[in-house]
């Protein structure tokens, strides 16, 4: 990680890790932030209460059962004494509250904040004296004091500061990152006030081994998880941007980057694919273009760089149909096999994946599509790569799962494929042009 340079990064407040006393936690929201944070409290010797509003869910959890944990983290969960319930009358009287609910946007890419209000009304309901609620959903800044506070203080009837204690900590989970987990990534908290701030800190001091920063306020909190995905959206739309452009000119965009890359300062590697997926990356940077417009202000390139990054499906589309016009062949009545529906590698996640953006482009165009995510296996066509590609004469890699990243030309020709459109830039390039495959990178 480069290191600051000196003045531009306050000092950060280094926290040893506090062992305080076992507290009372209940984690309101049991997904990818809210399980994974309740196994390190009860790991951490807190008496943890996992509460969701999905009975489904809590039932699966209930047997221990959870798609999205970490093999250390599920080891640790199968021994788990937690209780976990949706009624949220088991929550009462909790020192802590943590609320860890989804914050999506809706077609309109407006924020939908019902679950955090839904969730800050159950959790005043429970609120007794001295309890201490912290927010991790990510939210712009502003919605702690217009959502959530206001909601809080009129289900308890109690009052921040004085009666409970409220915090927002934005949620840092990178899903499938076995190094930067809940344990060990930093963390920033924003509390209602000193005494807040306070509490919230030595609660996360508890629980990670990392630097906790306290920063001036709730709106600084939320502001800082809005600016950091917004950062990874342009620079992710910069890289789409310069890849349509060399794609143009026979550069290859790759081998720019990882050469702009050697420059140990000032430049942080991205790379162009055919979308930016997930529920973070291209969700945050709306928030912040309301939050700017609700201040009278027009964030021109945070939404430069959205229409960038959702014009990305379509290119990558645009490549196909242009390299089976060069075999004479056009998308109408083509089989294609679509390889990954997931948005990351070596994921089960499809939320917001530009693969099923490029699924609804190729049918569209009349293309006769199959589909193949080994993580994904019940919502794809085929069973096996093989099933999938039987038959078809191109293929899209849309997700670099790391199967799919060691396929080689003769995997493919094997079945008739003529032309692969490598949607990740994550196949040898020159191993399938010299095979005499039609084959088209995103900028190489
Ligand atoms: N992507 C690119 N080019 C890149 C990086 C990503 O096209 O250079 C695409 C991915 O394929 C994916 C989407 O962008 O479709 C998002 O990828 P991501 O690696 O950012 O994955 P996320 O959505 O899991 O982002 C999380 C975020 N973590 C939190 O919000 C707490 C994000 O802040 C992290 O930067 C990111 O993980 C990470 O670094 O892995």
């Amino acid at each position: 990680m480069n290191e600051p340079t000196s003045g531009s990064v306050l000092p950060i407040e280094r926290q040893a890790r506090n062992p305080i006393a076992s507290l009372r936690v209940a984690i309101v929201g049991l997904g990818y932030v809210g399980l994974p944070l309740a196994v390190l409290a009860e790991e951490r010797g807190h008496r943890v209460i996992g509460f969701d509003i999905d009975p489904i869910k809590t039932a699966l959890l209930e047997r221990r059962s959870a798609s999205f944990l970490s093999e250390e983290e599920a080891r640790v969960f199968k021994k788990s004494r937690m209780s976990i319930t949706s009624d949220e009358g088991v929550m009462d009287a909790a020192d802590v509250y943590v609320i860890c609910v989804p914050t999506p946007v809706d077609e309109r890419h407006e924020p939908d904040l019902r679950p955090v209000e839904a969730a800050a009304s159950a959790v005043g309901r429970a609120l007794r004296r001295g309890s201490l609620v912290i927010l991790e959903s990510t939210v712009n800044p502003g919605v702690c004091e217009s959502a959530a506070l206001p909601r809080l203080e009129k289900a308890s009837g109690l009052k921040v500061e004085r009666d409970f204690f409220f915090a927002h900590c934005p949620e840092r989970v990178n899903p499938g990152d076995t190094y930067w987990t809940t344990r060990t990534i930093p963390r920033v908290v924003g509390g209602a006030g000193p005494m807040s701030l306070a509490r919230a800190v030595d609660f996360y001091a508890s629980l990670v081994e990392a630097d906790i920063r306290p920063m001036k306020s709730l709106k600084e909190a939320e502001a800082v998880k809005m600016v950091e995905n917004a950062f990874r959206d342009v620079n992710i739309a910069f890289v789409n941007e310069l890849a349509m452009s060399f794609g143009r000119a026979g550069i290859d965009i790759t081998h720019v980057i990882e050469g702009a890359a050697t420059k140990p300062f000032s430049f942080m590697a991205h790379f162009p694919g055919c979308g930016v997926g997930g529920h973070c990356i291209p969700v945050d940077p709306y928030y912040l273009i309301r939050y700017g417009r609700e201040n009278g202000f027009e964030h021109q390139f945070l939404k430069a760089a959205r229409q960038v990054n959702n014009r990305m499906p379509i290119y990558t589309v645009d490549l196909l149909e242009e390299a089976l016009g060069a075999q004479e062949l056009g998308l109408s009545g083509t089989a294609v096999t679509l390889l990954g529906l997931a948005y990351k590698r070596d994921v089960p996640d499809m939320r917001g994946s530009p693969a099923l953006a490029i699924r609804e482009e190729l049918a569209r165009r009349g293309a006769s599509v199959r589909t193949f995510d080994p993580f994904a296996i019940e919502t794809s066509t085929a069973r096996t790569l093989e099933e999938a590609l039987q038959g078809s004469s191109a293929a899209v890699i849309a997700t670099d799962h790391s199967m799919f990243r060691t396929l080689s030309p003769e995997d493919f020709i094997g079945y008739g494929v003529s032309v692969v459109i490598d949607g990740r830039n994550c196949l040898e390039k020159e191993a399938f042009v010299d095979a005499g495959l039609s084959y088209r990178g995103i900028g190489r």
